[in-house]
């Protein structure tokens, strides 16, 4: 089995649900969007997209999610819940992309993705929608992570890797996590797992290109 991943978000994440689950893969070091490699990978994905995961005998499973739920089976672990908790997982996931993940994309977008690949000047009126949308989102998660330490009562679940997939990068987004202590806790939580806190340990993978620090921003301002 081949995961192909790069050290973006959504790759990062499928590499830390296998380094935790311990998922017998090779991991194949991609980037489907530089020049020749369209080719290659769109017969593995139509949308180019990383992560991917290739298996002998199933066609290529492309999203970290559904990686994550195909990992977690072949562990036969409960990472991704299949018992009575599977829908309060679901339904982490769900909200999460839809709130708290997306704005973390967003603002991470602008400040990270865009420099990084010189995509364009950072857009305000987008960060300050995304600014906006964490907040209100990290409010929900500061009242739930008051009593219990993940998502789920039964404990940590990849819908704690999900939530935090943009996490790894505030150092670049700048997201105000430290006015939300209990979800700052959770993160610290999460970090404190090898798999998560770095897991491309050992694996030939170059760094992102470089976007400025939320703290050199700081500096900028002043
Ligand atoms: N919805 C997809 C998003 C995948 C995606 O956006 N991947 C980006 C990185 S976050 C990518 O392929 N970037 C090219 C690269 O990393 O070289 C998922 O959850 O897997």
């Amino acid at each position: 089995m081949k995961l192909h991943y790069s050290r973006n978000p959504n790759p990062r994440l499928a590499v830390a649900v296998a380094r935790h689950l311990g998922s017998s893969v090779t991991f194949v070091f991609a980037s489907p969007f530089a020049p020749g490699q369209a080719e290659t990978y769109r017969a593995l994905n139509p949308g180019l997209s990383i992560p991917i995961l290739e298996e002998e005998g199933r066609r290529s499973l492309w999203e970290a999610d559904a990686i994550a739920c195909r990992l977690s089976r072949l562990s036969g672990t409960g990472f991704w819940r299949t018992d009575d908790d599977e829908p309060d997982m679901i339904r982490w996931l769900s909200w999460g992309k839809a709130n708290f993940v997306m704005a973390c994309d967003m603002v991470h977008f602008e400040y990270g993705t865009k420099q990084r690949y010189g995509i364009g000047p950072v857009d305000p009126a987008k960060v300050k929608v995304g600014l906006d949308d964490f907040g209100r989102a990290a409010q929900l998660l500061e009242a739930e992570f008051a009593g219990r330490p993940f998502l789920l009562d039964s404990g940590l679940s990849y819908a704690d890797f999900r939530m935090a997939s943009f996490l790894p990068f505030n150092d670049v987004a700048g997201l105000p996590l430290s006015d939300y202590p209990a979800v700052l806790a959770w993160y610290r939580r999460l970090e404190a797992l090898p798999a998560w806190s770095d897991p491309f340990d050992g694996l030939d993978a170059p760094q992102l290109p470089k976007a400025p620090l939320a703290a050199e921003r700081q500096i900028h301002r002043q």
